[in-house]
């Protein structure tokens, strides 16, 4: 009986998304690494082949980690004077994008690359305005997988959504010609509010201007309050900005279209374990693509542990595609807020998290009453809950060999039956607790 309940409110979170791109392509978030927080312009072919056999060395294609992005400073110094196809730096990448990219295929993963719907891309190399076709099809000869396209000297083709769309169209359609299947992950920073406009045209798109790896500095490169009406998305925006941005768009993602929050900084030092648990606890519940920004060939267990988190992976990749709504954002005395967010997942399952940005620990109870806020039946029931930052017992204590992993659970620490209410929950500073509800 309760389970009849449950999945009608599961069908009714469904058709409530709207209608996206179907290109066979990122039908959940799409999850990989990209090489511009590692590398910036000194990206190369042995850097991009290090960083793959990393992925595969660590087992991190098994937890779904697949695209290997080439983000900006791959191109040579012009296009093919005669062609004006694209052409890569002959000394950075020697054998040709090609060649990498059947070597990123032997591995069983798959090649991205970067471009901007401008005149140049963000580092002033030549960009695809004007050049859609030819870029297109030069990447699907070179078995490209995945675009990232930035949106840097636009040439003032932004300011209203139809300008916008219009310019990231093009790509699409040029993409679409090409008859192979590359998914298209629009970078324009939120600008002209993509979440509008972008689902029928693109696999994902930016929210904000760019992340950096702090957990909650403001800074005045990064100076709108919301994205709703941002008209200088900026960079340097921390994590917590970032959250604070996407919470409102939650309902504008889906199966094949993604709000996408910036790439992961996940180990490259600016943040506390317990800052970047926040970071990627929230990058999953809100459905963002999860690509990796660190150094997989050097990397801490804390690190690992964090992206190899299967049970929160579980969270990003749930078929039912919704992402989390924030049920309350208190203000907390002396800066910061403690807010609940909670979501529907596969067979009538929810997922409840609680963020602290505030700069104290502090202990929380927490009523059914709050977080089943939109659903009353589901207020009356039992649930077994399972702490997804906690090990599972057979689990804890053990050495993880992630080459071996092979799908047995490593996270969701099961803290047994519930009604009513979960309470003395401990969030520490800048922390986030997640949990999730299974109907019992
Ligand atoms: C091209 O677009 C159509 C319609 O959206 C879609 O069905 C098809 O899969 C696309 N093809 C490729 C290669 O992206
Ligand atoms: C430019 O394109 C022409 C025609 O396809 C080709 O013969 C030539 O090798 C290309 N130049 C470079 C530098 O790749
Ligand atoms: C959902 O329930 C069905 C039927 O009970 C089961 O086969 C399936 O494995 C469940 N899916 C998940 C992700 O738990
Ligand atoms: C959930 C939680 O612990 N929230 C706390 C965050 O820190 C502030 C103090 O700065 C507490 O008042 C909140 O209760």
């Amino acid at each position: 009986m309760r389970y009849v309940y449950l999945r009608a409110f599961c069908t009714f979170v469904m058709i409530h998304l709207g209608a996206a791109l179907d290109n066979g392509l990122a039908r959940t978030p799409q999850m990989g690494w990209n090489s511009w927080a590692k590398f910036g312009c000194g990206v190369s072919e042995q850097a991009v082949l290090s960083m793959a056999q990393a992925i595969v060395e660590t087992g991190l294609d098994k937890f779904g980690y697949q695209y290997v992005v080439i983000d900006d400073c791959w191109h040579g110094p012009s296009r093919n004077r005669s062609t004006g196809a694209p052409l890569a730096d002959p000394t950075l990448f020697p054998n040709g994008i090609k060649k990498l990219a059947d070597e990123i295929h032997g591995l069983g993963l798959k090649l991205g690359l970067y471009s901007s719907a401008g005149s140049m891309t963000c580092a002033r190399r030549f960009g695809s305005l004007g050049y859609e076709e030819i870029d297109a099809q030069t990447y699907a000869e070179w078995g490209i997988d995945y675009l990232k396209y930035d949106n840097c000297y636009n040439e003032g083709q932004s300011g209203t959504p139809l300008i916008s769309y219009n310019r990231y169209r093009r790509m699409f359609d040029a993409l679409n010609a090409t008859g192979r299947p590359i998914l298209y992950s629009m970078c324009n920073w939120g600008e002209d509010q993509p979440w509008n406009w972008a689902s029928t045209i693109a696999n994902s798109w930016r929210v904000s201007g760019d992340l950096t790896d702090n957990f909650g500095r403001y800074d005045d490169r990064c100076p709108c309050t919301s994205m709703l009406d941002c008209k200088l998305p900026g960079f340097y925006c921390s994590v917590a900005r970032i959250i604070d941005f996407a919470a409102p768009l939650g309902s504008k993602a889906g199966t094949g279209g993604w709000n996408d929050l910036d790439i992961l900084e996940v180990g490259n030092g600016g943040m506390t374990n317990d800052e970047y648990i926040t970071h990627f606890s929230m990058w999953s519940i809100l459905k963002s693509p999860l690509l990796l920004g660190n150094d997989l060939t050097s990397m801490s267990q804390d690190t690992l542990d964090i992206i190899t988190n299967d049970a929160i992976i579980a969270l990003n990749q749930d078929p039912t595609n919704s992402a989390a709504n924030r049920v309350f954002s208190r203000l907390i005395e002396g800066g910061g807020s403690l807010s609940l967010w909670v979501g529907s997942l596969v067979n009538g399952t929810t997922v409840v998290a609680i963020m602290n940005t505030s700069s104290k620990h502090q202990r929380l109870h927490l009523s059914f009453d709050e977080i089943f806020i939109d659903w009353l039946p589901a207020r009356t029931f039992s649930y077994r809950v399972f702490d997804l930052w906690q090990k599972t017992p057979s689990k804890a204590g053990e050495t993880l060999d992630f080459s071996q992993w092979t799908n047995s659970p490593i996270w969701g620490g099961d803290l047994g039956i519930r009604t009513a209410a979960l309470s003395g929950i401990d969030v520490g500073v800048h922390a986030t607790r997640v949990f999730k509800f299974v109907p019992w």
